[in-house]
Parts: structure tokens; C-alpha cells; sequence
């Protein structure tokens, strides 16, 4: 890389500059001379891997002197890393070195919610988790076993559940996070924009961003592409109640009200249209009932636009005319985390029937068509069919929902309809921040025969668990093989850097042994996991020994653009981009999106919002102590005119109460020019309440703590969490 797109990458993210210092401090300290050293060789050893600090899967090559981890960076050969790791992948050796992970396997001696737990063994474990299983489907029938996953390394142990006859399996990625996003996309587009997500930031003349407050937001191909971006000149439009470390690059910085971004975004179009800006050749060839949407926003000026997001009209139509300016090299990034607001399908699709009108989707400069390559999986033998539906969305009541929905399995487990929820698996995922309304995760667990939760660390999922097992940290383990689809085909390989250094297991040894104490031994035909890898690798071609070294086999580069050869195809009904949808109007719902007011915060209330920290990641990471080194507690922002209201100043703890009187852990002002007055935010992740997790318990607050309402998307069921308030109490009133 060359110095000057270092400093670039640098300049996004200060903190990265501190990371590597204090993975190197970190290796001195005394957690990391007791960690034993199994693999005694000498001098230094490099190995290639992927990071799994986040779900973005970057390349890395880990470094390990005289049998001790001791550094982690990117994989120069690694096409999402390219080279560079963000500051949490830096410092992703703190989670081997953490002196607070799961050693043993453990089984509940108490009720549920106290942690009180036995050390067992992996066979008494397994034993009694097969037991219960049996009895849940004696009664009840496997589909009574659901499981909650988030990441790759889920699939193994989805494979024995499958094996077992379970049907229902979510992630919080998709209802609470791009579920919204991805199902706007696909209803206008046929596909969704993917993770790592379609978007050629780095090609873009524009590129404007709606909340996505890429810099903290750390998906590392994306900031180094935004880096890229931002250095050849190209036009940042933020809008964000938060002047965030990207509105700090942006030409034009829109200090938007919460919850009013769909105003903003039909304005835009308006202008677009009225003025004839929009490309008119692009969408002749591809949309469908552009005449209906155009008459459908025709009411959707400025002026209107103004009094609702706050944003003049002036600036309206000058930001309209810059994304035209650049089209089709405008992209308007269909953000990540779009669970917002409730009528969050909607707002995305506007957001996609934006780029439409500048004709990005499939153009250099907006939306790539993605490539991968060609493994085949592991020839199983089929699973059981069940004749029962899934849980999470019955009767179809969200008619666009394509992934399940976490959220509609909880409310299964807390209703038993359409049919009772007995048992539940929850493999890396810390369900009591990443859903909204924690007492109602609560009331669901209590209804369960049983809770495996297999983690690294306690938890506070973990802590509600019968049985938590403890899995080998991504340093210490095989996966199952990285095929992405992004611009150019590649398979990537997770494999063990170091030893684990207690009774930590992998997933997939977990995931086997307990297929065999079910009695579905027959579902793993292979040994261990080498001979798995090596099955699949063998079917593409491929030699596991090249990918052992290399971390990584790129494929044949493939056109990604319609304007180079890649294929202009549209999944829709239409076969076109539909700007009218018929099948929102079929299923009830607005075919073009129609704007409705969000309810303001009361009187001497705030809204509260959240986002990402560059060295955190959702509220796995804060145990980690090279990362909690450089943020240690979360900070609440709010607006220094209110704040001076209030006579606090930065620094200062307080507590937030929400709507319905839940008062969160104390938490630290932060002061600033940088925020609307009507709300604050919050990095997400902080707050711990499990006392396991010794160095991060109870600093900071959790914004999931203050969720207790959410607004259900009506399309998809996604669970909007900017919807509630909180006041300011002064800490000195609690004593
Ligand atoms: N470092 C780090 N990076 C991460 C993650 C992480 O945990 N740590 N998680 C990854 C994941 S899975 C996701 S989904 C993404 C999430 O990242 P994004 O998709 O960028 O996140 P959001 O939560 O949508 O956006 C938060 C931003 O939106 C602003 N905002 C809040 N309300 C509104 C509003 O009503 N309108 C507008 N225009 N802006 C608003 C906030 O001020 C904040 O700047 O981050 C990814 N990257
Ligand atoms: N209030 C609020 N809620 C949110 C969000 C928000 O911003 N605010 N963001 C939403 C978004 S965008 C998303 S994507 C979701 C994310 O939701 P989750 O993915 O559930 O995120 P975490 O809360 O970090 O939970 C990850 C869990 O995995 C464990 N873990 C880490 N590494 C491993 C491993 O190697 N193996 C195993 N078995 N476990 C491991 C961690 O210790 C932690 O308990 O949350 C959503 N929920
Ligand atoms: S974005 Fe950062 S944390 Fe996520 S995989 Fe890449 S280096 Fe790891
Ligand atoms: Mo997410």
C-alpha cells in the first residue's frame, strides 16, 4: 500500500493508528505470559486465516512467536482485506488472550437467569442436551427446537439440527439489521445489494450516505473504498442527525430529523423527475410504471419535504442535481443496519428507486453484479421433511419476509402458537442485546425445556443458558470455507493459528459429537474436518494445500458492469426495475412509497438512536482488552445547548430512563455540537450485566436495555428500535 492511501485509510479512523501499539503492549502483559504455549515451535510463524472479529470475513495472516499468538494483519492476496485489517481485526489477538472466556462446558444448578453452573464434561454435556432433545421431540417433534445464528460458524451445528428435523433457524441480521434493506432492494431490483454489499464506492463520483456512518461503521472494504473515494474528489453527501466521522468528509452535511429520511428521499426523486435529471435512457430500457411513480411523487417538493426533515430547500434540489451531475456513477448506499423506524422496506426502497432514476444499479460507480466461484458442498444425506411450517412468520402475515425472523420465533416460544417452541440452540449470537425488548427475550426463554448457548465468553445470553458450551476463538479453529459473492470470485480458509488453550472445542467438533450422540452419526461421514475441506476443495478443483498457505485462491475475473458484459437481469415479476410494484399493491401495501410522519419525542425527551464504535464490535467485543484499551465505556451524546440546559458537562454520569420508566446503567455525557437537539446516541454494545465478563461489566450503558418498544415492518417484520424516548437523570439521584 502506498503512504499516501495509508494516511487516507488512517485519517477515517484515528483510532486505527493506536491499535497495533496496543496489541504489541498487550503481549507483554502477564495474561499473555501465563497463556500456554502448546505449539512450542520456535521463531516466528505465519499463517493465513479470516477474521471473524466481525461477520466481513477479511484475510488475515497471523503471526505466532515461539508458540505464542502475537500479532494479527491483513492478508496482502485478500480481496476484501486487501492487506489492511480495521483496528478491531488488529485486535482480535485480545480475544484468545481474554482471561474471562468459557473454559469448560457447564451445566445451569439453579433457575434460570442466576449463574450458578457446574463444570461438566463434553460427554455429560452432550448426554444431557440429547436427552432433552429426545424428549422435546417425543412430545412435541423436532420442529420445537429452534436455533438463533449469526455467522459462518453456525452452519455445522445447523446441519445436525437439520439432521435432527428442526425447520426453524434465524439470524438477528436480517429483522434486525438488513432484512428491511435487502427486501426494499428485491422488490425493486429482483436481488438484494448482499454482504458484503454490492456498492463500487471506490468508483463513485458520488456517493451519498443516509445514516451509514461508514469510519464507524468499520466493514474494512468499505472504509478503505470510501478512503479511496474521498481521495480522487468525488462528492459526499451525509445525511445524519449525528455529524458523524463521515459527514466530516462530506460536501454537503444534512443534520436531518430522526425518522423523516423518506421525505428527503422522495424530494430528491421529485426534483430529479421534475427537472428531467433522471436517466432517461436506462430507465426506458429496464423500469416498469415509471409514468404511475412519477405521479406518484409529483407532491413531494422541497417545500414540503422541508417542514418534515428539517433540510432546506435549497439544499434539496442542489444535492438532487449534484447526484444527477454525476449519474450513473451516484451511489446512494443502501446502508446496512436499516432497522429503523418500522417502515423501514419502504424507506430502502426509495433509496433504491433513487439509484434507479440515476440508472447506478449494474454501473460502474453504483451497484456491481457480484461473482463467486463454483465449490460444491458436501454430499449429505437428505434430512428429515417436516410437514409443520416454520414458526417466525405464520400464515405468511409478512408477505415479503425472505430470511426468517428471530423475532417471530420468540413470540412462537412466548405464545406456543402456531405450535410450541421447546427447545432453543443459540450459536454466536448475544440475543439479550441484539433484540429489542430483553424482557420479552426473557419471557420466551422461560418457557423453553432447554437453552444451549455455545459462545466464547459469558454472555448475557450465556447466562440464561442450561448448558453453554464454550467454542475455540476463530485463531484456534477451521471453518467452513469464505465463497463470497463480490467483484471478483475467491474461496478464503479459516484455519487454527494457535491452540486453544483450555477445553474450548470448535463448532464443528461440537456440532459432529453431538450429531453422534443423537444418533445421526450417518450425517458426518468424515472424520474431521480437514477431510471435509479437503472433499469440497477437491470437487472445485482446488488443492487444500495451496489454500493452507496462501489463505486464499482468487477465481477468473468475470464482468461485474452491464456496460462490460454482465448480464442485465431483473428477478422481478416484471422482469424490469419495477418503480410500480404490483405486488405491493397485490399484498395491500403502498406499489410506490408513501411517506407517513414518525411520532416526536415528548416534551423534554430525546430520541434515542445508536450506532458503531471503529473498535467495537455489537457487544461482543468489550472483554477484549486491546480493544477496550482504546474504549473502555460507551458515552451518551448529547446536544451542548441542552446539555448546558441541564447544567451537565462532559464527563459527567447520568442515567437515561425510557418511555415505559426502565433506567439504564450510568453512563458518561459527551457533550456536543455534533448532535440534533431532539436526540442522542449511543455506541450499541456496552452495558454488560454478566458478571462473568469481569472487565466489561457495567461500564457503559446498553442502548438494547432502553429498546423496549420496536415498530414492526409491516412488509417483512423487521423490528424498528429508533422508536423510543429517554430523559436525563442526573447520576447524583440514583446516589
Ligand atoms: N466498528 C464496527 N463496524 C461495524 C459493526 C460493528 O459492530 N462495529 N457492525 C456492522 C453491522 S452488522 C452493521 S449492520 C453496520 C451498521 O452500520 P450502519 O448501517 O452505518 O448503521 P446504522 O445503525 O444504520 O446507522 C447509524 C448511524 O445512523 C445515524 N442515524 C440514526 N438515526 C437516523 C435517522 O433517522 N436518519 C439518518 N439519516 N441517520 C440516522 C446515527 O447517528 C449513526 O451515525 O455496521 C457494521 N460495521
Ligand atoms: N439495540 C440494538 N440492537 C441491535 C443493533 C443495534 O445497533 N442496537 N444492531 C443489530 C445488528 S445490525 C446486528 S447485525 C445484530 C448483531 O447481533 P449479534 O451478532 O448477536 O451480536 P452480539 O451481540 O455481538 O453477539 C455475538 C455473540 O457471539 C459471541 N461470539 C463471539 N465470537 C464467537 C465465536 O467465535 N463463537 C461463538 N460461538 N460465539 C462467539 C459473542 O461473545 C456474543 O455473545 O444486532 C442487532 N441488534
Ligand atoms: S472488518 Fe475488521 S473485524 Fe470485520 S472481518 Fe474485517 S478486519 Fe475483522
Ligand atoms: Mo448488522
Amino acid at each position: 500500500m502506498s503512504e499516501l492511501n495509508r494516511r487516507k485509510f488512517l485519517k477515517i479512523s484515528a483510532a486505527t493508528v493506536t491499535v497495533a501499539s496496543g496489541a504489541a503492549a498487550f503481549a507483554k502483559s502477564p495474561a499473555a505470559q501465563t497463556a500456554p504455549a502448546k505449539r512450542a515451535a520456535k521463531g516466528v510463524q505465519r499463517i493465513p486465516t479470516y477474521c471473524d472479529i466481525c461477520f466481513w470475513k477479511c484475510g488475515a495472516i497471523a503471526s505466532v512467536r515461539d508458540g505464542v499468538l502475537w500479532k494479527v494483519e491483513g492478508n496482502p492476496a485478500d480481496p476484501l482485506s486487501r492487506g489492511r485489517l480495521c483496528p478491531r481485526g488488529t485486535g482480535g489477538v485480545g480475544a484468545h488472550f481474554d482471561p474471562d472466556r468459557l473454559k469448560r462446558p457447564l451445566i445451569r444448578r439453579s433457575d434460570r437467569g442466576r449463574e450458578v453452573w457446574a463444570e461438566v464434561s463434553w460427554d455429560e454435556a452432550f448426554a444431557y442436551i440429547a436427552n432433552k432433545m429426545h424428549a422435546i421431540k417425543a412430545t412435541y417433534g423436532p420442529e420445537s427446537v429452534a436455533m438463533f445464528a449469526h455467522g459462518i460458524g453456525g452452519n455445522f451445528l445447523k446441519h445436525t439440527l437439520k439432521a435432527y428435523g428442526a425447520t426453524n433457524f434465524a439470524a438477528p441480521s436480517f429483522a434486525q439489521c438488513r432484512g428491511p434493506r435487502d427486501v426494499g432492494f428485491k422488490l425493486t431490483f429482483g436481488e438484494d445489494v448482499g454482504s458484503p454489499e454490492r456498492t463500487d464506492i471506490k468508483n463513485a463520483q458520488c456517493l451519498v450516505l443516509i445514516g451509514s456512518h461508514l469510519g464507524e461503521n468499520m466493514h474494512n472494504t468499505q472504509v478503505q473504498e470510501f478512503a479511496e473515494a474521498v481521495g480522487h474528489g468525488a462528492t459526499i453527501i451525509v445525511a445524519d442527525p449525528r455529524f458523524s466521522v463521515a459527514a466530516s468528509k462530506a460536501k454537503y452535511y444534512l443534520p436531518i430529523k430522526p425518522g423523516t429520511d423518506l421525505a428527503l428521499v422522495l424530494a430528491w426523486m421529485n426534483v430529479i423527475v421534475a427537472e428531467g435529471l433522471y436517466d432517461k435512457e436506462y430507465v426506458a430500457k429496464y423500469g416498469f410504471g415509471f409514468e404511475q411513480f412519477a405521479a406518484s411523487i409529483a407532491t413531494y417538493t422541497p417545500e414540503w419535504a422541508y417542514p418534515e426533515t428539517g433540510i432546506e430547500p435549497d439544499i434539496i434540489r442542489a444535492t438532487a442535481r449534484e447526484m444527477a451531475k454525476h449519474k450513473p456513477a451516484t451511489l446512494v448506499h443502501p446502508g446496512r443496519h436499516a432497522a429503523w423506524y418500522g417502515d423501514d422496506s419502504q424507506r430502502s426502497r426509495a433509496v433504491a428507486l433513487l439509484n434507479a432514476l440515476l440508472g447506478s444499479w449494474g454501473r460502474k460507480g453504483g451497484f456491481y453484479a457480484p461473482v463467486s466461484m463454483s465449490v460444491p458442498g458436501y454430499p449429505y444425506p437428505a434430512y428429515p421433511t417436516s410437514t409443520k411450517p416454520k414458526v417466525d412468520n405464520p400464515d405468511g402475515r409478512y408477505p415479503f419476509a425472505h430470511e426468517a425472523i428471530t423475532t417471530g420465533i420468540r413470540e412462537a416460544t412466548i405464545t406456543g402458537e402456531p405450535y410450541p417452541v421447546k427447545g432453543w440452540f443459540v450459536y454466536a449470537t448475544n440475543l439479550i442485546h441484539a433484540l429489542p425488548n430483553e424482557a420479552e427475550t426473557i419471557k420466551a426463554i422461560q418457557n423453553l425445556d432447554l437453552l444451549v448457548v455455545v459462545d466464547v465468553i459469558p454472555s448475557e445470553i450465556a447466562g440464561w443458558a442450561d448448558v453453554v458450551l464454550p467454542e475455540s476463538v476463530y485463531l484456534e479453529r477451521y471453518d467452513d470455507l469464505n465463497v463470497e459473492w463480490f467483484r471478483e470470485p475467491f474461496v478464503a480458509l479459516r484455519q487454527p493459528v494457535v491452540d486453544a488453550p483450555d477445553e474450548q472445542k470448535p463448532n464443528w467438533w461440537m456440532a459432529k459429537k453431538l450429531a453422534e450422540t443423537l444418533g445421526l452419526a450417518h450425517y458426518y461421514p468424515w472424520k474431521d474436518i480437514e477431510e471435509y475441506l479437503g472433499h469440497r476443495l477437491a470437487g472445485a478443483g482446488l488443492s487444500f494445500d495451496e489454500l493452507k498457505q496462501k489463505g486464499i485462491i482468487p477465481g477468473a475475473p468475470q464482468p461485474i458492469f452491464f456496460d462490460e458484459g454482465a448480464p442485465a437481469e431483473f428477478a422481478t415479476p416484471s422482469g424490469k426495475i419495477e418503480f410500480y410494484s404490483l405486488q405491493l399493491q397485490t399484498a395491500g401495501f403502498d406499489p410506490v412509497p408513501v411517506y407517513t410522519r414518525p411520532a416526536e419525542p415528548p416534551p423534554g425527551a430525546f430520541r434515542l438512536i445508536s450506532g458503531r464504535s471503529p473498535v467495537h464490535t455489537f457487544s461482543r467485543t468489550q472483554s477484549n482488552r486491546v480493544l477496550s484499551d482504546m474504549m473502555d465505556e460507551n458515552e451518551v451524546w448529547i446536544n451542548a445547548d441542552m446539555a448546558r440546559r441541564m447544567d451537565l458537562r462532559s464527563g459527567d454520569y447520568v442515567r437515561l430512563k425510557n418511555q415505559d420508566a426502565v433506567v439504564s446503567n450510568r453512563v458518561r455525557v459527551k457533550a456536543t455540537e455534533r448532535i440534533r437537539p431532539d436526540c442522542v446516541f449511543m455506541v450499541h454494545g456496552f452495558g454488560h450485566t454478566s458478571r462473568g465478563l469481569k472487565h466489561a461489566y457495567q461500564k457503559g450503558a446498553s442502548d438494547a436495555h432502553l429498546i423496549t418498544r420496536y415498530a414492526t415492518d409491516p412488509l417483512m417484520g423487521g423490528t424498528g428500535m429508533n422508536v423510543n424516548f429517554v430523559t436525563i437523570e442526573p447520576e447524583a439521584a440514583h446516589g
